[in-house]
């Protein structure tokens, strides 16, 4: 069994795995070599030689013990036929919505779009770097989907003034969504996915009466979809205020914890295993504060399954020796 899930299965405390969102990406100079010949980020996504070996390449230099595969969460919306642009420097921009477009979109309409996704799991899961290691399958939680399709745009401060103005409109696209995220993940375990996390990075801009319809029941029916393939699921509900009640209401394996909780708190009130929670900016800083903070973690779920990462995705300005320093100072905890 592999030391990330033997901490997830056998809720072993004894060792700390880690990996790390956005493990694969911009920090990298292999990558950043790779992505400058490829300014289409969507084609690079579906070009399964390049997408396999870009999943690979941080196993290439660290000993980690999971591959994240180089995708999107906005992968779907694509693969329902909303146009989809990664704009440089600003982030992704998506086109206007058309329910009927993306009612008629069938299954087979859908694979044919997404195919090279799974063709690159296969591949990476062919790769011997991959041995007894973790190979995660993501998709973006329904919430966090909605937001990008409704608002077009990342909403870093708000969501648009009138975006819940059509209740119909958001009822079925949730729907939708509901049913080809479940192809999705299908697809990905069927190709060599072992774990699969999903990422609601815009849990944070709901209130608490809200929770229910757009994070709570949309995202327990995906958490019990993972585990009747006997999947583990990790849910990582970025910026959600309490943490407590979504592991009891969602019930997922693992809760990847953001770096505005507190730690200790997470450990007197969840029982299931923790991932996460440094925050990105510290692989900024100097060694020594690294050091600090990284012990911060670990001796704090010394006891409890814990895998390490990251409390959201490693920043393009990372320098890669700090990143190899973590893992090493991890792994020799
Ligand atoms: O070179 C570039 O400009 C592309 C940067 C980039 C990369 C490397 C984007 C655009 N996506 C990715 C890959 C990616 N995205 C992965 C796989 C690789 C890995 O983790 O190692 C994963 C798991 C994601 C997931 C993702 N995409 C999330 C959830 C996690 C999170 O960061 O909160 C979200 C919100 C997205 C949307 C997205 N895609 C890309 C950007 C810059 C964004 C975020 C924009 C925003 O802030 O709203």
């Amino acid at each position: 069994m592999s030391p990330i899930q033997k901490t997830i299965i056998n809720k072993k405390t004894t060792n700390k795995p880690i990996w790390l969102m956005r493990q694969a990406g911009r920090y990298l100079p292999e990558f950043r070599k790779i992505r400058k010949l490829n300014p289409n980020f969507i084609k690079l996504c579906l070009d399964d030689n390049l997408s396999s070996k870009i999943t690979l390449q941080p196993l290439k230099r660290f000993e980690l013990d999971a591959a994240i595969i180089f995708s999107d969460i906005l992968m779907v919306p694509y693969g329902l036929n909303q146009e989809v642009v990664f704009k440089k420097n600003f982030g992704p921009e998506l086109g206007p919505i058309n329910l009927e477009r993306i009612s008629n979109v069938n299954e087979d309409d859908f694979l044919n779009k997404l195919n090279p996704i799974y063709k690159s799991i296969k591949k990476v899961k062919e790769n011997k770097l991959i041995i007894n290691k973790d190979l995660i399958g993501f998709i973006g939680a329904p919430w966090t989907l909605l937001v990008y399709m409704i608002n077009k745009f990342s909403p870093k401060k708000d969501l648009i003034s009138d975006f819940f103005k059509d209740d119909i409109l958001i009822k079925k696209i949730l729907i939708i969504l509901e049913k080809f995220l479940k192809i999705h993940i299908k697809k990905q375990i069927e190709n060599g996915a072992t774990i699969i996390q999903i990422f609601d990075s815009w849990a944070g801009l709901l209130g608490e009466k809200d929770l229910f319809n757009y994070i709570y029941t949309p995202t327990t029916n995906l958490v019990n979809y993972v585990k009747s393939f006997n999947v583990p699921v990790v849910c990582f509900p970025r910026g959600i205020k309490n943490y407590k009640n979504f592991c009891e209401i969602i019930k997922p394996d693992v809760i990847s914890i953001d770096y505005d909780v507190n730690p200790i708190s997470i450990l007197k009130e969840i029982q299931i295993p923790v991932q996460g929670g440094l925050n990105p900016n510290v692989l900024l800083s100097d060694k020594t504060n690294l050091k600090k903070e990284v012990l911060k973690y670990l001796d704090i779920f010394k006891d409890h399954p814990y895998i390490f990462n990251l409390g959201h995705g490693v920043l393009p300005e990372t320098d890669p020796m700090k990143v190899d320093y973590l893992v090493k100072l991890v792994k020799n905890y």
